[in-house]
Parts: structure tokens; C-alpha cells; sequence
């Protein structure tokens, strides 16, 4: 069969990612024997044009969207991504053969976003298994309503979200060789790396989060052999590229990320490796040894809060203790390290926010990068969802399609505002999404790309304290 793949994501803030999601399900369905067209949209100067000449053109027998975004999740400043994601199915339908969707934010809302884009049926989770599945079921004319993972809709009923189909052996997997379906050159000009996943899953129950609903609620690995073998066949096919770890959470569990970071060391491989989601919950001086000997240079931080109060609301897993813990043990790393922190969970008020900034004077250097974002998207069956409900704050009717952010009503709106201002006048290593959609900041994302220099969200103290200084960084215009 002729099979399209499209990469709809368009999204190039903080930083261009590459569709590691779309390339996967193009490997898979390359190794089930079909003729695969792969269309990344990232870059298309006319991207409704370039995906309805490809349906022309390569005459599909059936054609996958991939959509990672749902919207950019912040109150700040708050982008929805579904809208054009409709309109690529729309597109794609001309072609006449079943359209399906895929991708993260499937998993946040399965039914609600099939419906939204209305696709001819959606997979939710992991895709490996489930669209070939449905690609052997289209050669057949069978239909397709009954594979798991299949969400599909009718007119007059809701839609039918059947359970996931999951990949036990992450090691089964096929690789998504990224530079064989996206021109990777135009990422790595924008500072974009290459994206490695070695786990799917968490254990963590935090009362917002919607990744145990992507990728379940225990961890599944990939043999740590392999993930050097896949980082050593990266560096053969893109030698100086960053390799940006996707995982949710990189360093649980801590015994496997460790010996991962070792056998990486080991390998001797020369990489720069960068990651988000590291957990203050399972720090230790080995893996952060470990780390740094296998080459990390970039880390993302998630605390959420550093205050106990807030950490058990948000159902964090950890205390301020250990995150005291972490931010010391953080010292011994030569690494650049952006900290993430959420505002207005429920029950933040002027005691548990004094708390954080206290936490950030105290522990955070002034080299390391804070990333304050107030207001929290609550996403379908979170605790969060059934608080703001609880609350009176949402009806529980919202589909939540559209995003709802918590903000927690014990400190006004323009409290929030006014606290950020204060805070980033006096520390310009604090920064929200306002300085990512800068207007200079493609303009920064091309010079460190073309300098080869990393992504700069962990390394902006220095540029945006320049921006401040000629008058192109007001706190007051920023947040
Ligand atoms: C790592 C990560 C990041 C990193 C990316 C680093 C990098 N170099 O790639 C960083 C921190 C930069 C980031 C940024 C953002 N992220 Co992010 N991120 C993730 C995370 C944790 C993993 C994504 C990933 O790569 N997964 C690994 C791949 C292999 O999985 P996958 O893409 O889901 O693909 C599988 C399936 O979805 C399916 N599939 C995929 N495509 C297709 C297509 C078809 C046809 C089929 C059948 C199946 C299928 O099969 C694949 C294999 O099983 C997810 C949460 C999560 N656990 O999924 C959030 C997540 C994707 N991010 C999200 C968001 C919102 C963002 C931002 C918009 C936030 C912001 N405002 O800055 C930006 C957008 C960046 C951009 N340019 O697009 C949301 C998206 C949904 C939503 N709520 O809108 C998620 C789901 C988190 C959440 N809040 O729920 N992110
Ligand atoms: S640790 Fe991270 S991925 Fe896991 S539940 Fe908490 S926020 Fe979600």
C-alpha cells in the first residue's frame, strides 16, 4: 500500500522539535512493507499547498497525521494548535482514502480531538502496533473500529475510545531515523536536536498531568545497549548534532538512568546531550556524575514549586527537602539548567509563592535559568480537573478542547503579573513564555543554530539582560 505520513506540527518555540513521533509510525509502517511518503510541515512555506500536492501526487491508499500540540498550555500567552490540524484532515480527505490522527495530544483528549479535526478515526498511545494494524485491516476492506487504540466517531453517539494498544518490549521497536523522513539540517539550523526516547511512562501521580494517559502509569525501557547503539548511529549520521532525551521523566527510574548514563560514558561517544524532565524526587551524586561523564550539557528541571504546601497539592512525590537536595548536588555539574516552575495550583496564595521566590534566591544561580509559568491547563480526569470543578471554577460539562487554566483565586490575576514583573526586573535569568515568542527570538534561534551553539532556553541570561539593557526587554511588556 502507498501510505502518507505528515507531520502537522508547525510550532518552532522554544525550539523547532523534530517529529519524532511521525518518523517512528513512518519506520513502522516502512518495515510492514508499504511505499511510505513522509511530509513535514515544520518548515512548508505553504503548508496546506505542500500537503495537497503530495495527496495528488503520490496517490495514497491511506494517509496518518501526526499532531503533537493541542494548545501551548500557557495563560500568558495561549496559542490553539487544533484548528489547522482540522484543516490539514480536511485536506488530507480530498484524497478520498481513510484519514487517521495520531500523536501526544491524542492522548490527552482521544475522543474529543477525533471529533475535533474529524479524522476518520484517531489512535491514542503508542502508535507501533496500532497502525498497522489498521493498515492490514484497509488491504482487507475490514473495518477497523475494534483494533485497540482505535478512537472512532459517529454522528450520533460519542465517540469510541477503545483501550490502548501498548508496546511491552520497548526494545521491538523500530528506530525513527529522523534524518531519513525530515530534512534534519533545518532543525539543527534552529538549534534543534536530534530526539532520543528510552522510556515511556511514569509513576509519579502529579495532580495536573496528562503523561499517564499518553504512555501509562509504570515504565517500560529500552535495553540500555541499544540506546548507546542508536546514540553511536546518530553521531555516524550527524556527527556534533545534540541528542535531546524525550522521556518524562529522565532520572526515574534512578537505577536505570544511571546505568544508561554510564554505558554511555563508557561508549565514549563525544555527544552533547541535553534533556528535559529531570525529577528533584531521585537525585544522587552518582547520576550526576554519571550524566556529565556521558556528556550532558543542557538540563530542564521540573520542581512546579518550592513549597511544601504547594508540592502536596500538586501531588509532586517530593519535599522542599530533597529539592534543597537536588539544587545542591546540581552544583557539582558543569551543565546549563533551566528550572520550571507552575504558579496558581490550587491553594497558591502570597505565603506559598514568597516560598518559591525565597527557594530561587536561596539555591538557584544566577548562571541557571528560571521558566515561570502562572496558571495551570487542566486537562480531562486530572485531579485538577475534579478540583477546579469542586471549586466551582469549571462546569463539568467544559469539553476542555479549548484550554481552562487554574489560577488559584486566593491571589488576584494581576497579582500574578505584578509578582513576575518584580521578580524578573531584579533577575534576568527569570523568564515566561513572553521572551520564547519575542520577536527576536527566531532571529536567536537561527544564530545559535547556525553557530552550533545549544538551544539557547537554558543559556538566555546573558542575552536577555542585553535586551533588557537597550530597552528590548521591559519586565512590564514581558510578562
Ligand atoms: C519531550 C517533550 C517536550 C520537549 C521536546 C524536546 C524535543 N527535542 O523533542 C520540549 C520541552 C522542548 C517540549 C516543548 C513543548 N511541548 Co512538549 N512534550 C514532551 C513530551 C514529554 C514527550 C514528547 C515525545 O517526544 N514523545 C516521544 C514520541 C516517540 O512519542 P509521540 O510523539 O507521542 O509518538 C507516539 C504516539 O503519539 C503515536 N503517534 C505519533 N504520531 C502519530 C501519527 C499517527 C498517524 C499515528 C497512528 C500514531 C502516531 O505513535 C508514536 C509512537 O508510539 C510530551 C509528553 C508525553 N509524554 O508525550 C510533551 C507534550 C507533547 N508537549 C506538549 C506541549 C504543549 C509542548 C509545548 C507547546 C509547550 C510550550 N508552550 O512550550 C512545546 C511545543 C514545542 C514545539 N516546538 O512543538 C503537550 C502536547 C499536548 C498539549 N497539551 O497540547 C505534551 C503532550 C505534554 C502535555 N502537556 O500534555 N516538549
Ligand atoms: S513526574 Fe512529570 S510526567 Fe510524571 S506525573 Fe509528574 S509531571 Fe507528569
Amino acid at each position: 500500500m502507498r501510505v502518507l505520513i505528515v507531520a502537522t506540527n508547525r510550532e518552532r518555540a522554544p525550539l523547532p522539535v523534530v517529529p519524532i513521533g511521525a518518523s517512528i509510525i513512518a519506520s513502522v509502517t516502512k518495515e510492514e512493507g508499504h511505499d511510505v511518503r513522509f511530509v513535514d510541515l515544520m518548515f512548508q512555506r505553504r503548508p496546506k499547498r505542500a500537503l495537497a500536492e503530495a495527496v495528488q501526487s503520490f496517490r495514497p491508499d491511506a494517509i496518518g497525521l501526526s499532531i503533537r500540540n493541542l494548545d501551548s498550555t500557557s495563560w500568558l500567552k495561549s496559542t490553539f494548535y487544533l484548528d489547522d490540524a482540522r484543516e490539514y484532515v480536511r485536506i488530507a480527505k480530498t484524497g478520498g482514502v481513510p484519514v487517521i490522527v495520531g500523536g501526544p495530544c491524542l492522548g490527552v483528549h482521544p475522543g474529543g480531538i477525533t471529533e475535533y479535526v474529524r479524522a476518520d478515526a484517531g489512535v491514542w498511545g503508542d502508535g507501533e502496533a496500532a497502525f498497522p494494524e489498521i493498515l492490514r485491516r484497509i488491504e482487507r476492506g475490514q473495518p477497523f473500529d475494534d483494533v485497540p487504540g482505535v478512537v472512532t466517531c459517529t454522528e450520533d453517539a460519542p465517540p469510541k475510545v477503545n483501550p490502548q494498544y501498548r508496546v511491552e518490549d520497548l526494545g521491538e521497536l523500530a528506530r525513527p531515523r529522523v534524518w531519513q523522513w525530515t530534512n534534519f539540517r533545518q532543525y539543527a539550523d534552529r538549534t534543534g536536536p536530534l530526539p532520543i526516547q528510552t522510556r515511556r511512562g511514569c509513576v509519579f501521580n502529579c495532580s495536573y498531568c496528562t503523561y499517564k494517559f499518553i504512555e501509562g502509569d509504570s515504565y517500560r525501557s529500552k535495553p540500555v545497549e541499544q540506546v548507546v547503539d542508536e546514540l553511536r548511529e546518530m553521531k555516524e549520521a550527524f556527527p556534533g548534532a545534540p541528542v535531546e532525551f524525550v522521556d518524562s521523566t529522565f532520572n526515574v527510574p534512578l537505577p536505570y538512568t544511571i546505568a544508561m548514563c554510564e554505558a554511555i560514558a563508557e561508549a565514549d561517544l563525544g555527544l552533547h546531550l541535553h534533556t528535559s524532565g529531570f525529577n528533584p524526587a531521585a537525585v544522587n551524586e552518582r547520576l550526576i556524575d554519571a550524566m556529565t561523564a556521558a556528556g550532558f550539557s543542557q538540563v530542564v528541571i521540573t520542581p512546579e514549586t518550592a513549597s511544601d504546601r504547594m508540592l502536596r497539592s500538586l501531588q509532586k512525590g517530593f519535599t522542599v527537602r530533597s529539592l534543597r537536595k537536588c539544587a545542591q548536588l546540581r552544583k557539582r555539574a558543569p551543565w546549563s539548567v533551566l528550572w520550571v516552575f507552575l504558579l496558581g495550583g490550587p491553594g497558591e496564595d502570597e505565603e506559598t509563592l514568597a516560598e518559591t521566590f525565597k527557594f530561587l534566591e536561596e539555591e538557584i544561580p544566577s548562571e541557571d535559568m528560571v521558566f515561570l509559568q502562572p496558571g495551570l491547563r487542566v486537562y480531562p480526569n486530572t485531579k485538577l480537573h475534579r478540583d477546579a470543578i469542586a471549586e466551582g471554577l469549571l462546569s463539568p460539562d467544559e469539553p476542555l478542547i479549548r484550554p481552562f487554566y487554574y489560577l488559584s483565586p486566593r491571589v488576584p490575576e494581576m497579582r500574578y503579573r505584578e509578582i513576575l514583573v518584580e521578580e524578573i526586573a531584579k533577575h534576568p535569568n527569570y523568564t515566561t513564555i513572553k521572551d520564547v515568542l519575542h520577536p527576536f527570538f527566531p532571529l536567536y534561534l537561527r544564530i545559535a543554530g547556525g553557530l552550533r551553539v545549544a538551544a539557547p532556553i537554558s543559556r538566555a541570561a546573558g542575552g536577555l539582560s542585553k535586551l533588557a539593557s537597550i530597552g528590548l526587554r521591559r519586565p512590564g511588556a514581558s510578562v
